[in-house]
C-alpha cells in the first residue's frame, strides 16, 4: 500500500464567537462570550485538515487569524508531514519567541495536519498514533463556577446529568476561604461522595494564601487541587506539592514539552494536565507524553475535548479527559457523551466538520 502523500496548499483561519450557556466566573477572569479559530488546512489532494484553537479572549484572534495565514503562505508546496511542519513553523518564529502566540498559532496548524493525514489514512487519528477508537473517561468541566452555593447544588445534579458522570470539576478562590467549603459541601450533598471532584483556584491565590487554604481542603478528599498559584511560581508549586497531601494538577500553562520536562525536575506537581494550544498540539502532547510517562506521572487533558479523546487512547499515564461542549454550536457532530465518557466516532481524522449555517451567524470580525 502507498503511503499517503499531502501537499500544503493553504490555510484559511475564520474567528467566529459562541456565548457560553454558563458563563466562566473565576477567581481571575469572568468570561461570557467564548472566541474560537477554526482553521482549515487546504491541500493540492483535495484533503482538507481541521482545527480549532479557543484563545480565551476575542481581540486575541486579531493577531493570531494573521499569524495562521502566514503559516500557511510559509509551508505553502510543502509535503504534509505534521512533526515536520511542527518543525518548520517553530523555526520560522523563533525570532519572536517560542511561547505565547508564537505556539498557540503552532499548535493550530499541527492539529490539522494530523486531522488531515489521519483523513488520507482514512483512519480515526488514534488508530494512525497507534491506538484503537474507543471511549475515554471525562469529568464535566462545564460549570460549577464561583456561584452561590443554592445554584451549585442544581448545577452539580445537572451536570453530573449531562452525560452520567462520575466527576466534576468546582472552581474555587471565593474571598472568604469558608465560601470555598461551603460551596464544596453545597455539591457533596447535591450529588454525594461516589462523585469524584476536582477543584481549580485558577492561580488566584498568592503563596502564603495557597499554603493556608490547601491545608485547610486538604481533608476534602479532592481529586486535586488545580492551579493555586501563578502558573510560572515553580519553587512555590515544589513548596505546596510537598506539603499538601491533595495532589497537585498544573499545566495547562505549559508552553511546549520542555516547561512539562522541567516541571516535573523542580518537582512542582503530582499530576499534569496540558493543553493543547500550548503544550504544541498532538505533535506537542505526543513528546510531553513520553516525558509524563518516564516520570509516571498521570496525565489529564485541558479544553479541546476531541483532540484529547485521540492522544489519551495512546498516552502512557491518561488520567482525566477535561469536558466541555463549548464548540458544540458550530460543529456538525459532537461527541457522543455516555457514561461518563466521551466515545470517539469512527469516522477519518478527528471528525471536526464545521455547520456553516452556525458559523456563519457566529462569524465574528478578527
Ligand atoms: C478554565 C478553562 C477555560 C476557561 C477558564 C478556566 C480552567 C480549566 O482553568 O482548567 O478548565
Ligand atoms: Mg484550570
Amino acid at each position: 500500500m502507498q503511503a499517503p502523500s499531502l501537499t500544503v496548499r493553504s490555510i484559511t483561519a475564520r474567528a467566529v464567537v459562541l456565548r457560553l450557556k454558563r458563563p466562566v466566573v473565576a477567581r481571575i477572569a469572568t468570561i461570557t462570550d467564548w472566541p474560537l479559530i477554526l482553521i482549515d488546512l487546504f491541500t493540492e489532494e483535495g484533503i482538507v485538515g481541521r482545527s480549532y484553537l479557543e484563545p480565551y479572549t476575542v481581540k486575541t484572534m486579531r493577531y493570531l487569524v494573521p499569524a495562521l495565514q502566514d503559516l500557511g503562505d510559509a509551508l505553502r508546496g510543502r509535503r504534509l508531514a505534521p512533526t515536520e511542519l511542527y518543525e518548520l513553523a517553530r523555526k520560522s518564529l523563533h525570532f519572536v519567541g517560542y511561547e505565547g502566540q508564537s505556539m498557540i498559532a503552532v499548535a493550530g496548524l499541527d492539529m490539522a495536519a494530523w486531522d488531515a493525514l489521519a483523513k488520507a489514512a482514512g483512519m480515526p487519528l488514534c488508530v494512525l498514533l497507534g491506538g484503537s477508537a474507543g471511549s475515554v473517561k471525562a469529568y464535566n468541566s462545564n460549570g460549577l463556577w464561583l456561584q452561590p452555593p443554592e445554584q451549585l447544588e442544581s448545577d452539580a445534579i445537572a451536570l453530573r446529568n449531562e452525560g452520567g458522570f462520575s466527576a466534576l470539576k468546582i472552581r474555587l478562590g471565593r474571598d472568604r476561604p469558608r465560601d470555598d467549603i461551603a460551596a464544596i459541601e453545597a455539591v457533596r450533598c447535591a450529588i454525594g461522595e461516589d462523585v469524584e471532584l476536582m477543584a481549580d483556584f485558577n492561580q488566584g491565590l498568592n503563596l502564603g494564601e495557597a499554603l493556608q487554604r490547601c491545608h485547610m481542603l486538604d481533608d476534602q478528599g479532592l481529586a486535586w487541587i488545580e492551579e493555586p498559584i501563578v502558573y510560572d511560581n515553580l519553587d512555590g508549586y515544589a513548596q505546596l506539592t510537598a506539603e499538601i497531601d491533595t495532589p497537585i494538577q498544573i499545566g495547562e500553562n505549559f508552553y511546549g514539552p520542555r516547561a512539562l520536562h522541567t516541571a516535573l525536575q523542580a518537582k512542582a506537581c503530582d499530576l499534569v494536565m496540558p493543553d493543547f494550544m500550548r503544550i504544541g498540539g498532538v505533535t506537542g502532547w505526543m513528546r510531553a507524553a513520553g516525558i509524563a510517562g518516564a516520570w509516571g506521572t498521570p496525565m489529564s487533558t485541558h479544553l479541546y475535548p476531541e483532540v484529547a479523546a485521540h492522544v489519551m487512547r495512546v498516552t502512557e499515564t491518561a488520567h482525566w479527559l477535561e469536558w466541555q461542549d463549548w464548540a458544540d454550536p458550530i460543529l456538525q457532530k459532537p461527541y457522543e457523551i455516555r457514561d461518563g465518557a466521551l466515545h470517539i466516532p469512527d469516522v477519518p481524522g478527528l471528525g471536526l466538520d464545521w455547520n456553516e449555517d452556525a458559523v456563519s451567524h457566529y462569524l465574528a470580525n478578527a
